[in-house]
């Protein structure tokens, strides 16, 4: 394989050039948020566009990197803000790490014994996902969250756990302040 190029747009989060680009309407998450009526009141409204995700073609394969931009659009679905679906990597022992470009946001981790951390997102934060760590990412400003991702090749992703049961924390908009509350269908 040849070294090349490929040039991101730091205000838009966008990448121009060796891409696939992955668009998250509402409808394709489903039950992902606890208020299951303002989800279906949105999706018969306009199911709007959550996140898009700029992946750049890498082979998934070890010994690779795969890179990506996130553009997690201002807004929320009921209560609870925009967010990822949120994966444990297929491969569970590969790491990744998050450089956020622009806006504010929460990165929220479970391990598989329920053990959560949530680190901070602003412009300029590097997070570091150790392996074993599910990871999800909420925008919890009123301007799009972008952040540029860098991982093992072969790590894949795995939604099937965070489909059927989700995190055990929601991130919410209480009366204008940021709030951490436990999942109540966890
Ligand atoms: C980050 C990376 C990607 C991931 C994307 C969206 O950019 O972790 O691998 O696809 O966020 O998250 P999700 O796949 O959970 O919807
Ligand atoms: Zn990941």
């Amino acid at each position: 394989m040849e070294p090349f190029n490929s040039y991101l747009n730091f205000n838009r989060g966008e990448i121009l050039s060796n891409c696939n680009i992955v668009v998250r309407h509402l409808s394709d998450m489903e039950g992902m948020y606890y208020d299951l009526e303002a989800t279906q009141k949105i999706i018969n409204e306009d199911d709007r566009v959550i996140y898009k995700v700029y992946n750049i073609d890498v082979p998934e394969k070890y010994g690779h990197l795969q890179h990506c931009t996130s553009i997690i659009y201002p807004g929320r679905v009921g209560d609870e803000f925009h967010m990822t679906k949120g994966h444990f990597h297929a491969q569970e022992d590969t790491a990744e790490i998050y450089l956020v470009l622009q806006g504010t946001g929460k990165l929220l981790m479970q391990k598989k014994d329920t053990e959560v951390k949530i680190l901070d997102m602003q412009s300029g934060s590097i997070s570091y996902i150790p392996p074993y760590w599910a990871h999800r990412t909420i925008n919890t400003g009123n301007k799009p969250l972008i952040f540029f991702a860098v991982y093992p090749g072969e790590a894949g992703h795995n939604y099937g756990i965070i489909e059927s049961k989700g995190f055990c924390k929601l991130i919410i908009d209480k009366d204008g302040q940021i709030k951490v509350i436990d999942n109540p269908n966890y």
